[in-house]
């Protein structure tokens, strides 16, 4: 299995986003010289023609598929059409000219929605395919898992060393913080910044509070992608979580207490819940050797920190 040589030309598609921008960061940290990023504006990674071109030029050694279009539970209910035809073409295109141009080796992130909504918990890697997708998010999921078998045949038919890792939901600096397309916890941390600022007192939750999630930091999550694309080799993914989960109600318990310790919670359960539960088997990558160091309240201070030191300049899409 490749050690990755500390000057190898090394590919994060999807760089400026919260993974890649961790990714990003732990290379540099790691030592790592050579590294190859692409605006958004010059280089659409939904067109072949351009990947190919892009690839031909670069040729990446190594190449984190991390790119994307995602969001929340409302962006994904609202947008899917965007979410499946951005990520099915997307991951196609990067996979496609990662072969044709000989890449080593790369690494494509999917996410935990790839498993069924009624999931064993905690969900194994080989439960994959066994039962119907979330509806809320089922055209994303469907573009994620095409994404794994895309791997997956790359690897049997040509021999392509593409391997793919499934994180949980994840959270950080240079997170999504706008209310429409955010995730939970970001979306938790403004709606409790706003109510501080603005001088109320209750703070609305969408839907019950009762679906449970696990929650991993964006730096821990890059720190297991080299950790992955050094010691993984195999046709299947494997997942990566912290093995722990909490209610949604017990989430923003723990924003309100490092955000606003004051404010009420409400819940607004027009809103939909989504996949009860979400909780990641970590066995395989455990057994690697390989732990996350970020515990929740930990992470939740130090992501409210870069909230207050950036949302001047956040984007709102
Ligand atoms: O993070 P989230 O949007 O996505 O929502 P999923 C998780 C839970 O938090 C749901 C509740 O039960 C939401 O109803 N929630 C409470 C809120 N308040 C809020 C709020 O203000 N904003 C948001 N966004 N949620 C996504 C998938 O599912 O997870 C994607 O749609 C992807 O495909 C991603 O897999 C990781 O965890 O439900």
């Amino acid at each position: 299995m490749p050690t990755i040589a500390k000057d190898a030309r090394i590919y994060v598609a999807g760089h400026s986003g919260l993974v890649g921008s961790a990714i990003t960061r732990r290379l540099k940290a790691g030592g790592f010289t050579n590294l190859l990023t692409a605006e958004r504006h010059e280089l659409d990674l939904r067109d072949q023609g351009a990947v190919d071109v892009w690839f031909q030029t670069n040729r990446p050694e190594y190449v984190f598929l991390v790119a994307g279009t995602v969001g929340g539970i409302l962006a994904n209910s609202t947008r899917p059409a965007e979410f499946i035809y951005d990520n099915m073409m997307i991951h196609a295109t990067v996979v496609h000219a990662a072969y044709r141009e000989g890449a080593r080796k790369l690494l494509y992130l999917g996410s935990s929605c790839i498993y069924p909504r009624e999931c064993p918990q905690p969900m194994k890697e080989e439960y994959l395919l066994t039962g119907p997708l979330e509806p809320t998010n089922e055209p994303y999921a469907v573009a994620k898992i095409a994404g794994i078998k895309l791997c997956q045949a790359y690897r049997r038919q040509y021999g392509c060393d593409f391997i793919s890792a499934m994180p949980t939901n994840l959270y950080g600096p240079n997170d999504n913080f706008d209310l429409t397309s955010s995730h939970v916890l970001p979306a938790l941390i403004r709606k409790f910044h706003d109510a501080k600022v603005e001088g109320r007192g209750e703070v609305v939750i969408w839907g019950t509070g009762s679906p449970r999630r696990e929650f991993l930091h964006v730096d821990d999550l890059a720190d297991a992608c080299l950790f992955i694309m050094e010691r993984w080799d195999e046709n299947i993914h494997i997942n990566v979580g912290t093995g722990e989960d909490l209610s949604i109600r017990e989430l923003a318990e723990m924003v309100r207490d490092v955000v606003f310790p004051e404010a009420r919670l409400a819940f607004d359960t027009s809103k939909p819940d989504g996949t009860p539960r979400k909780l990641l088997d970590v066995s395989s990558l455990h057994a690697l050797g390989w732990h996350h160091r970020i515990g929740l309240r930990d992470g939740i201070a130090s992501t409210y920190r870069w909230f207050l030191a950036h949302h001047d300049h956040l984007r709102t899409t």
